[in-house]
């Protein structure tokens, strides 16, 4: 990507980790730093996205192919980068985006078992070779995360999958971050809520994100 063109950050992690949590106190740091920064999420971001990601989540759909699940992600992801993502980095600005296609892989890659080649080639050809310059994955045990989500609503189509599935979505998170360590960082996200923050900072400074 070059030089005028902002940043893009991504928040990862299985359910309960503190993705939207982390992301408001993400948001203040930019800011305090004199950034421009726009929030946004995946599957959404946009109204078809957002409208994609009720198909996606509601349980009217249960049973849906994986294939289904894999091309709808990217259908939004397509309009998403299209009207928000590209335009607002165009414009200098850092975009924070609470998942993106590292989710792809780790859902429907590690959790339902379809093909990486699958998703990189839908990854080529949708983002050319636009990647994060910055993926933060918040990492807990599953029983954790499931724990701290749990105290919420009733779990969508998604989250109502067994821990086995969220096991390998969350081992293939690790397994991308061994994979990009200069783009993907792990920070242990068991801890109490200030010692996660405080590594989120070391991550940012290390990465000259502030700066
Ligand atoms: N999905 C996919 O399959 N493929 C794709 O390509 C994409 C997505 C892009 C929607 O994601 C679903 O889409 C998701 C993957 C799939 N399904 N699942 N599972 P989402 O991001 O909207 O939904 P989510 O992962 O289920 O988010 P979440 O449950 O809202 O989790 P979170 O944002 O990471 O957690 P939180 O709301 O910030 O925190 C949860 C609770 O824990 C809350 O009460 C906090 O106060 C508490 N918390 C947070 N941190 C701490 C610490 N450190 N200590 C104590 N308590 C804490």
């Amino acid at each position: 990507m070059s030089s005028e063109m902002g940043k893009f950050i991504t928040l990862e992690g299985i359910e309960g980790v503190g993705k939207t949590t982390n992301r408001n106190y993400i948001r203040q740091l930019l800011e305090q730093a004199g950034k421009n920064c726009i929030e946004t999420r995946e599957p959404g971001g946009t109204s078809l996205g957002e409208a994609l990601r009720e198909l996606l989540l509601e349980h009217k759909h249960e049973g849906m192919s994986a294939d289904a699940e894999l091309l709808m992600m990217f259908a939004a992801r397509a309009e998403h980068l299209h009207k928000v993502i590209l335009p607002a980095l165009r414009a200098g600005k850092v975009v924070l985006c609470d998942r993106f296609t590292e989710a792809t892989y780790a859902y429907q890659g590690g959790g339902r078992g379809l093909n990486d080649k699958k998703i990189a080639d839908l990854e080529n050809w949708v983002q050319g070779d636009l990647r994060p310059d910055l993926t933060i994955i918040l990492d807990a045990p599953v029983a954790l995360g499931r724990q701290r989500a749990g105290q919420r609503s009733r779990p969508d189509r998604i989250e109502k999958e067994q821990n086995d599935f969220f096991e390998r979505v969350r081992q293939t998170y690790l397994e991308m971050a061994r994979h990009y360590p200069e783009r993907i960082a792990v920070i242990d996200a068991s801890v109490a809520i200030d010692k996660v923050q405080d590594q989120i900072d070391h991550v940012f400074r290390e990465h000259g994100i502030l700066g």
